[in-house]
């Protein structure tokens, strides 16, 4: 039997969702949508030729028990109030990071699910599973490198509009790195700092960029993060990890390399859709299997959207202060101690 999907906010990855569960994953079919911007829910309706029912907000799609899934890609702020009406339904969730903007909020849906008794959250932490990460996991986890470290990463997207400001360099851009960098060394974070360099002449005046950000973690491993928003020439993810007995790099995305005019060149992408389009198929296919086979969701938790939380909430005090800020997570509920499994 096909999942019944419900998606809220049919922007940017709301369509790309969209169009993977109609045309290129199998089990899913979307049946609801809706946005505050009612044109945008109907432009999408036409654009994938769906048969769903357009509601005005997220209170009515929830309410349609023709939906057994709401897919949370509205913007940041609103994810908490759709996820928690959701869940409180009894509904699978599967929602776009952050899971919340605030580590109290996370948590509030957090206490949400334990009371439904059973998981029905999955967060869109994507890079979990890409085919680089895992394999650069598999090398760390396999004792290739020795004990890590230290850990360089650096995310670059080629610009950014007037709405974005300095604070959603963590909320919305650092959080990839938050969730997938404690995952890869298997390890608690345990304080942040940040520095400003020199702004570029592209940031606008309420982002500051880029930013650095150096991470601690519980064993000791620093963690540099590079955050550059504006740096115009593409959309760039990196990521090595320096280990006693060496080094680890995350694949680079694959590009023709052509030697032209005394050139030797390859491409490079310039949007996040193109860099994660696999994993994102991946995910999802997964989310719908492990509903069908074990009746919840298998990817991250709703925990692993806390923990994001937590450490973002310290990032932007970070950034506030200058100062190494300190970043204290609750125990670990035993509801969520079985460990997330992705498969690729
Ligand atoms: P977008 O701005 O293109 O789309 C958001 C849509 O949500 C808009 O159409 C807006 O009208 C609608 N919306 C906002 N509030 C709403 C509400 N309360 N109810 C219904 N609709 C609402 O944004 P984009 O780029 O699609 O991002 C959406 C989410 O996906 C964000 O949380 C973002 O962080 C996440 N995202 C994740 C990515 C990933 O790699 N996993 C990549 C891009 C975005
Ligand atoms: P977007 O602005 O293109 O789309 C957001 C849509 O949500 C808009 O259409 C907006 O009208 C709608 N919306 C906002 N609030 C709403 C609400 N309360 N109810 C219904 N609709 C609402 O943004 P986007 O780029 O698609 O990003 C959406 C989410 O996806 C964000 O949370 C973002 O962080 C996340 N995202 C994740 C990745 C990733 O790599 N995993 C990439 C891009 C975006
Ligand atoms: C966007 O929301 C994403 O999630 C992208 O992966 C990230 O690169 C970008 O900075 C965010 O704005």
């Amino acid at each position: 039997m096909s999942l019944r999907f419900g998606v809220v906010g049919t922007g940017a990855i709301g369509r790309e969702h969209i169009d993977r569960i109609t045309n290129k994953l199998s089990g899913g079919k979307v049946v609801a949508v809706t946005d505050v911007n009612q044109d945008s829910a109907l432009q999408t309706v036409e654009q994938y030729n769906l048969d769903a029912v357009i509601y005005p907000d997220d209170v009515a799609l929830i309410a349609d028990n023709n939906v057994d899934v709401v897919v949370v890609t509205s913007w940041g702020p609103a994810h908490e109030a759709t996820v928690l009406a959701a869940v409180e339904a009894g509904k699978y969730v599967f929602c776009e990071k952050p899971l919340a903007t605030t580590a109290d909020g996370c948590m509030r849906i957090v206490e949400a699910e334990m009371k439904q008794g059973k998981k029905l959250v999955q967060v869109g932490f994507m890079r979990r599973y890409d085919s680089g990460y895992v394999q650069l996991k598999e090398a760390i986890d396999q004792g290739e490198i020795g004990q890590p470290l230290m850990v360089r990463a650096v995310h670059r997207n080629p610009e950014v509009g007037e709405n974005y400001v300095t604070e959603m360099a963590v909320v919305d851009t650092l959080i990839h790195e938050i969730d997938a960098l404690h995952w890869l060394v298997n390890d608690d974070y345990k304080s942040v700092q940040v520095v400003f360099p020199r702004k570029t002449k592209y940031a606008h005046d309420k982002v500051q960029d880029p930013q650095l950000f150096m991470i601690e973690t519980n064993s000791g491993i620093v963690m540099n993060v590079e955050v550059f928003v504006n740096c115009k020439y593409g959309y760039d993810i990196q990521c090595e990890v320096i280990g006693e007995d060496g080094v680890a790099y995350l694949p680079e995305f694959p590009s023709v390399v052509t030697r032209k005019n005394g050139k030797l060149s390859s491409g490079i992408l310039q949007d996040w859709k193109y860099r994660f389009m696999d994993a994102y198929d991946v995910e999802i296919q997964d989310f719908i299997d492990s509903i069908g086979k074990k009746g919840e969701p298998q990817g991250p938790t709703s925990w692993d959207g806390y923990i994001a939380a937590v450490t973002a909430d310290a990032c932007v005090k970070a950034q506030k202060t200058g100062e190494k800020e300190a970043i204290r997570l609750q125990e670990k509920p035993v509801f969520y101690s079985k460990d997330t499994v992705c498969e690729t």
